[in-house]
């Protein structure tokens, strides 16, 4: 089978798809791709297993995966023609425990191919090879049916990986004009799209709002990374740990609703203490209803939250409507989205915090980044990467030494923390039931920006 007529099939079939789409960013694309269906029609897969089987068989490789779910059944006729045998992970996250994630028998030490259908940023394929070196395996070598991304081949070459395709997008372009199944006019609009994704890919949109660049100059200026979750309930110790510790952090957050003794006019000397000591506010409230009940909860009851703290912690659970409640209508106030939570046994998936990051993406005037907790540096990275540039990442479970409260709280180390890309860390109890919350404050502060500082 040639490669135009797999093409061709692809586009009788809908599996590539020309018009206007709207993509999750936002953007309007003149075309679409999207090839699981391409599963239902045998002779087509299987004329497409012989053709990838003739380009890979000289490759060096003993065992050979597909990324579910669409590449998983050409990688498992492919498997066949070349008889080697297929393993695969899990595209489902398992509800806990990570062992077993990959399925089929393998020896440890062997080199193993990955097929996928699609590769546009390569991000994808390098967590899942990184999930297959995790268990022993080798991986040097990719093949994908359509590489659409951005020559993002040189890019794998240097993390030590070969990338093989099918066909490249502008062959797709150049077949089907040429069987007249695009316009002149189409292949234009299509040529100016990706040049112009390929000119956003190397800059990269900025989603950093004006609450976002406030806190980054404090960290700068002030030179602290450090934010202090003061969660005790009575004002006087409150007060007492905040004067001792207000010059070593770069924000506090607060849990207003644990005072016992709470008055407004608490909220008056919280913010002189943020004007003296120049720290942001931030009130960890955790919103997570509909639209029209967060509004009223931030605007109204006896805290007005909206107008003391810089920032909230929103869950992005409920949908778009939270943010639209909570900021319709407020300017100079901004959020952090709970992506991963630090207790253990959460419920937020990968899925979920990917989901997350799109909104805060879409929302970003008023999401100034995330929540994010992972317990070792590598797997905090993978949760930056995926971050939309501009935007913070916060990391609360952190202590001096790593370890676990009695009611499932997971701590982190600080320099694991921003080993792994965290901007700020939230620290609570290893500072304020440290005997010296004051030294602890300075040794949390110096420890995190000696890190930092060094562009880890
Ligand atoms: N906090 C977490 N983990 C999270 C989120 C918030 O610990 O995932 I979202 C809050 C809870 C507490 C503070 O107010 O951060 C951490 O306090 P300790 O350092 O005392 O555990």
């Amino acid at each position: 089978m040639k490669k135009e007529y797999f093409i061709l099939r692809l586009h009788d079939i809908g599996a590539i798809k020309f018009g206007e789409f709207t993509l999750k960013s936002g953007h309007k694309s003149p075309f679409y791709f999207d090839l699981r269906d391409m599963i239902s029609y045998p002779e087509l897969l299987n004329k497409l297993a012989y053709l990838i089987a003739d380009e890979i068989k000289d490759a060096d490789f003993e065992y050979i995966s597909g990324v579910p779910y669409t590449a998983l059944p050409v990688a498992t006729l492919v498997a066949d023609i070349l008889d080697k045998p297929l393993i695969f992970i899990r595209k489902e996250e398992k509800a806990y425990g990570t062992k077993n994630d990959i399925i089929g028998k393998f020896e440890p030490g062997s080199k193993c191919l990955i097929i996928d259908d699609l590769i546009t940023t390569g991000e994808s394929l390098v967590e899942t090879a990184e999930k297959f070196k995790k268990a022993g395996l080798e991986i040097t070598d990719f093949y994908v049916l359509i590489d659409r991304s951005n020559n993002i081949e040189n890019q794998l070459n240097k993390l030590g990986y070969k990338l093989r395709s099918l066909i490249k997008l502008d062959k797709i372009i150049e077949v089907l004009k040429t069987n007249n199944r695009i316009s002149g006019e189409q292949k234009k609009r299509i040529k100016e799209f990706t040049s112009e994704l390929k000119h956003e890919v190397k800059t990269g949109k900025n989603y950093e709002n004006h609450l976002t660049k406030l806190l980054k100059d404090k960290i700068k200026n002030k030179k602290s990374n450090l934010i202090l979750s003061l969660d005790v309930d009575n004002q006087k110790d409150f007060f007492q740990i905040l004067e001792k510790t207000a010059k070593h952090i770069v924000m506090l957050k607060t849990h207003v609703d644990i005072l016992n003794d709470f008055t407004p006019e608490f909220i008056v000397k919280l913010k002189e203490y943020a004007i003296k000591y120049d720290f942001m506010i931030f009130e960890d409230r955790k919103f997570a209803d509909i639209g029209n009940t967060v509004r009223k909860q931030y605007r109204e009851g006896i805290y007005k939250i909206k107008n003391w703290a810089h920032f909230v912690t929103v869950h992005a659970l409920p949908g778009e409507g939270i943010l639209q409640g909570l900021f319709d209508g407020i300017s100079n106030r901004s959020s952090f989205l709970l992506a991963k939570m630090s207790s253990k046994g959460n419920l937020m998936n990968e899925t979920y915090t990917r989901n997350v990051f799109a909104t805060g993406e879409k929302y970003a005037d008023v999401v100034s980044g995330y929540i994010c907790h992972a317990n070792t540096a590598e797997e905090l990275k993978k949760l930056k990467n995926k971050i939309p540039k501009g935007q913070l990442m916060l990391m609360p479970g952190v202590k001096l030494q790593s370890g676990k409260d009695a009611t499932g709280q997971q701590y982190t180390t600080v320099e694991e923390a921003i080993k792994g890309g965290a901007d700020c860390i939230i620290v609570g109890r290893g500072i304020i039931e440290a005997e010296n919350p004051e030294t602890a404050a300075k040794e949390y502060r110096e420890r995190a920006w000696k890190m930092y500082k060094q562009g880890v």
